[in-house]
């Protein structure tokens, strides 16, 4: 208790002396757009105030929550995805499943990340507002960003890709933001390799599914998953709402996520901040 109040103190101090906390999270809502992969999001009000009153007065609501982990703003653990029955470090993906969970490669094995952050505001870069459907981020759509921004791109860092397309997540037509007729921007295998050769600890993106949908021609499903998750251990993030960052041109900053340590899952909601 003592020093969750003193960690509490620091952080007001800190926002008192001129720090400034980006919310990269968006909010948990009944109906917002999510991948048609996974389990929609549900929040109910099972016990409501008034069901139970004590001879007091008091009572209490209490929610039910059912969700899959890869809906909002969520982290994908290395357990999300396999290639030839493997996953990351050759762990026999069918054996690590036995029980319903990942001891080995779950999320609760993701750490708490502070590390130096990196917006790469792709759009910008090309000078449009948002990349278009289905665009796939090259290498050099990446370099040009990190000129543009003097960001370099270095070993354990965390890089978020701005395509955009994020502007839509509160469209009125739920369908815009997950690309179903349109395709969503992203990077594809190439833009993986980029990231791969930099040693990133983690990359992320604002749309539902981090790389560009539907894959570019010759490629499996989800190669960008593949080559980081997969092959390099590279975590992913996906959801995010860099709209803010990017609209005042805070290119590095202080990333922190905390995902929840749900034993043996794939994924987790997470609420990453930005402080700078
Ligand atoms: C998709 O919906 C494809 O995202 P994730 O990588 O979390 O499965």
């Amino acid at each position: 208790m003592a020093t969750t109040a003193r960690t509490t103190d620091r952080l007001l101090d800190a926002v008192q002396a001129g720090v400034t906390i980006y919310d990269l999270g968006r909010p948990l809502t009944v109906g917002m757009p999510q991948s048609p992969n996974h389990p929609p999001f549900g929040l109910t009000l099972p016990r409501r105030h008034g069901d139970m009153v004590r001879a007091d007065g008091g009572s209490a609501a209490n929610d039910l929550l059912v969700m899959g982990t890869h809906v909002g703003t969520h982290v994908d653990a290395l357990a999300h995805v396999s290639h030839n029955g493997r996953l990351h470090g050759g762990v026999d993906a069918a054996a690590a499943q036995v029980g319903g969970r990942f001891e080995e490669l779950g999320v609760h094995t993701v750490a708490p990340m502070i590390r130096r952050g990196v917006l790469l505001d792709v759009p910008a870069a090309l000078g449009e507002e948002s990349c278009p459907p289905g665009y796939e981020i090259t290498p050099a759509d990446l370099d040009a960003t990190v000129c543009r921004q003097q960001t370099p791109v270095g070993p354990g860092n965390v890089v978020l890709i701005r395509s955009g397309w994020g502007r839509l997540f509160d469209d009125e037509d739920r369908t815009r933001y997950v690309g179903k007729d349109s395709g969503v921007p992203g990077i594809g295998a190439d833009g993986a390799t980029w990231l791969a050769e930099r040693r990133v600890h983690a990359a992320g993106a604002d749309t539902i599914a981090f790389e560009c949908l539907p894959p570019g021609k010759g490629h499996s499903v989800l190669p960008a998953h593949r080559i980081l998750l997969v092959d390099h251990g590279i975590y992913l993030i996906e959801t995010l709402a860099l709209e803010e960052v990017a609209r005042d041109r805070v290119y590095e900053f202080t990333f922190l996520m905390v995902p929840l340590p749900l034993f043996g899952a794939t994924g987790s909601p997470v609420r990453p901040l930005a402080v700078v």
